[in-house]
């Protein structure tokens, strides 16, 4: 008797020891899954970030990620513009398909957003500055979001008690809110899903105090195409409301302090002095304004005395130099704050196993084919930036050209987290490329389709296939008209050789492979109707509400 009440006794213990154990194993997988950290800036070009390319700004911080990490030199989005983009980062599903088509069309909130299964998973989720999505997020533990665009100065938060206002610089309150959650608030056991994103250096490109004083009196070298004339392409470039020549707005966009302009009896734009009269710089307090004015009245002063003697060219030039000033003002701020972002997670041994995300919601325009804004599946706005360090994963100092884009993310994080991805999002992870499990993805081509027109900047509507060699693109609605790109022979895309006879074969191979990606994508003729008649409803409407 005595013997087996022992027997039992041990067998209990070593149920409980190996009880004990898996409970500690679950919780040591639990602690080793990679945190991640997604950084995402808002209209960041990759052209103004020193480790794709020098010649406009340095960027040492963000650089790191490169440096440390793999850096993504053909990484795209499906829609290049703001909310369609974080819908698709979010859903892992093309535009058609999670409805987010434009800026204005409401988000289906049913959707599973990835950062739910994050939460359900175990993970510790927060959501600190730019969703610009029209709903609060899901699935975050904590947020603190902008209400829509936000402000550059003293923003205004939404949280989940109330909104709430906060004094100084946007850029670097949105970093302290990241790190005062990762220092005080979060569960440290737990493996954490940070969305740290900014609203730099979304228009109207307003720098910090500091920034704004140095920038302002730097130069930065004019890109070729700043000059371009839209001769070999199509009606959508031509017709595009986003030159600086005259689209950019001297008040507004540059800075010209509404006075100086009206005393050179130049008819700006009613909508440009907002920027002076509306939410923006009259929110500022006495202590930024005596920052702020001394510069603005040097940018009048430099203004009134140039302008009315400069060409047409000139004046284009020195529009440049001013929006570049103010945009890569901008920059500079993002970057030391992801500086701040990178060295707490050094000092509190997160580095190794934390992934670390650096992009942006698009590329954009800086100064190439006279532009700014984005928009286009042309190259500076089609592509966006994409570095990503994980010393657990990825080889230091790693490039890849692979044609990843923002649809991709969703399922990348997933697996790196060993969570089950939902099996209708539509992009692949890219985990393999970054663990150096695969070269090449198998992906031969990527789609993209814009809606937004009539609207902002009038970018007509079009899809098209983009492969390494090739782009081929459809304007429709009130056009109908194809395009294509030699990326090789013709990087800036000056050139559209459509009808190129030379180009023949490559036509035919590309038109029957954009019909697959269609296909694949589940996006049609009819869908493409549905959400032109969504458009025809919403301007029916307004007509109506005018009468
Ligand atoms: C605003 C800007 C546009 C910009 C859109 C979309 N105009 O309308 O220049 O293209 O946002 O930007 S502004 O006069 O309000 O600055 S997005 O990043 O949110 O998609
Ligand atoms: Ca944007």
């Amino acid at each position: 008797m005595q013997t087996k009440t022992n027997w039992s006794l041990a067998l209990g213990m070593v149920l409980l020891i190996q009880l004990l154990s898996a409970c500690a194993a679950k919780e040591d997988a639990q602690l080793q899954k990679p945190n991640i950290l997604f950084i995402m800036s808002d209209d960041h070009a990759y052209q103004a970030i020193s480790a794709y390319s020098d010649h406009l700004i340095n960027t040492p911080h963000i650089d790191r990620l490169a440096k440390e990490g793999m850096l993504f030199t053909n990484a795209s989005v499906t829609n290049s513009i703001c909310a369609p983009s974080r819908a698709t980062i979010l859903t892992g599903k093309h535009t058609h398909i999670n409805g987010k088509i434009d800026n204005i069309m409401p988000f289906d909130t049913n959707q599973v957003t990835f950062p739910q299964l994050f939460q359900a998973a175990g993970y510790q989720t927060a959501m600190y500055g730019k969703l610009h999505f029209g709903n609060n997020p899901k699935g975050v533990d904590d947020f603190m979001i902008l209400p829509g665009q936000g402000n550059y100065i003293n923003p205004r938060f939404i949280t989940p008690n109330g909104d709430t206002t906060i004094t100084g610089y946007t850029t670097d309150i949105i970093t302290d809110l990241t790190l005062n959650w990762l220092d005080k608030k979060r569960d440290k056991e737990k493996p954490f899903l940070m969305m740290y994103l900014h609203k730099a250096p979304h228009r109207a490109w307003w720098p910090s105090p500091e920034k704004f004083k140095t920038f302002s009196q730097k130069s930065f070298p004019e890109p070729e195409s700043l000059f371009d004339d839209y001769e070999n392409r199509g009606r959508a470039a031509k017709e595009a409301a986003m030159t600086i020549s005259n689209h950019m707005l001297l008040s507004y966009d540059v800075k010209v302090l509404p006075e100086a302009v009206s005393a050179l009896e130049i008819d700006d734009d009613p909508r440009s002095a907002r920027f002076f009269r509306g939410n923006e710089y009259p929110r500022i307090n006495d202590e930024q304004k005596a920052l702020y004015q001394p510069v603005l009245d040097s940018i009048a002063e430099d203004f009134k005395t140039r302008w009315p003697s400069m060409t047409d060219r000139e004046k284009r030039s020195w529009k440049y130099q001013r929006y570049m000033q103010d945009y890569l003002g901008c920059i500079s701020s993002v970057d030391d704050n992801v500086g701040r972002v990178l060295d707490y997670l050094d000092e509190n041994g997160l580095a190794e196993n934390t992934i670390v995300v650096y992009t942006s919601d698009q590329g954009f325009y800086l100064g190439e084919h006279g532009w700014f804004d984005k928009r286009f599946i042309y190259d500076e706005s089609f592509k966006t930036p994409l570095l990503i360090r994980w010393p657990n994963e990825i080889t230091a100092g790693t490039t890849s050209d692979e044609m990843v884009q923002n649809l991709d993310f969703a399922q990348t994080f997933l697996e790196a987290a060993q969570i089950d991805a939902p099996t209708d999002m539509q992009g692949e992870s890219f985990l393999p490329i970054l663990n150096g499990a695969k070269e090449s993805l198998d992906r031969e081509a990527v789609y993209y389709h814009y809606y937004e027109y009539p609207g902002a900047h009038s970018v007509k509507r079009h899809y098209g296939i983009v492969t390494q060699d090739y782009k081929l693109a459809h304007f429709y609605y009130d056009v109908d008209e194809w395009e294509l790109y030699d990326r090789n022979k013709d990087p800036q895309e000056m050139r559209n050789v459509y009808s190129d006879p030379t180009y023949a074969e490559v036509v035919t191979t590309l038109h029957k492979e954009l019909d697959a990606l269609r296909v694949k994508y589940q996006d049609s003729p009819d869908l493409d109707q549905k959400y032109i008649d969504i458009y025809e409803e919403r301007r029916r409407k307004r007509e109506q509400n005018r009468k």
